[in-house]
């Protein structure tokens, strides 16, 4: 049987592009490390999220910026229609060199949380705590976007996320302080 040349051609392209494409896969997880988001955030009640009943839930807490040590941080973020809190009404700031765990609820619907230009990039589902960790080791500003349809407001809803020289960082900006001021007002009784 004679395969025709043309036809043959056509064969080792396509060869070649099907090994080309598991390439560019492998090189994405075995590189620059991209991963796929798992669910290793938990569920989480949709209610308690929409009704700001965070002590209900035990994986997650008040949206805002944790610190957790010298250089780490766990920031949870609520993302409703059309704002993340934080982020939209004020921008989530932490310092260069730090490493980051976000956890990304929704309180209505599906949004998306991705924090432009990096690799954090996940789906808000109801019911699940988005949760991935980055490195953030230089300064820089980034948009957060989010990427799936939310409604009528959806192209509004964005944030910002500010990455400050260590000097500059502003403690006041963050809510771990503010606890330990609570904790602190709570410890001296009642002013
Ligand atoms: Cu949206």
């Amino acid at each position: 049987m004679e395969i025709h040349r043309y036809e043959k051609a056509w064969f080792v392209a396509g060869m070649v592009l099907i090994v080309g494409f598991i390439a560019t896969v492998v090189y994405g997880a075995v590189g620059p490390g991209i991963a796929m988001v798992d669910d290793s955030g938990g569920q989480v009640g949709a209610n308690p999220i929409a009704n700001e009943n965070y002590d209900a839930v035990d994986n997650f807490r008040e949206p805002g910026v944790y610190r957790t040590g010298e250089n780490s941080f766990d920031i949870y973020v609520v993302a409703q229609r059309f704002a993340f809190v934080p982020g939209t009404g004020e921008p989530i700031r932490i310092p260069a060199g730090s490493e980051v765990t976000f956890y990304v609820a929704s309180a209505d619907v599906t949004h998306g949380f991705n924090l432009a230009g990096t690799n954090v990039n996940v789906m808000v589902v109801p019911g699940q705590v988005s949760e991935m960790t980055a490195r953030f080791d230089e300064t820089g500003t980034y948009g957060i976007i989010c990427h799936e349809y939310c409604g009528a407001g959806h192209h509004d809803m964005a944030g910002t996320f500010e990455v400050v020289p260590q000097s500059q960082y502003d403690h006041d900006a963050t809510s771990d302080d503010r606890e330990l001021l609570r904790a602190a007002l709570t410890a001296g009784g009642e002013r």
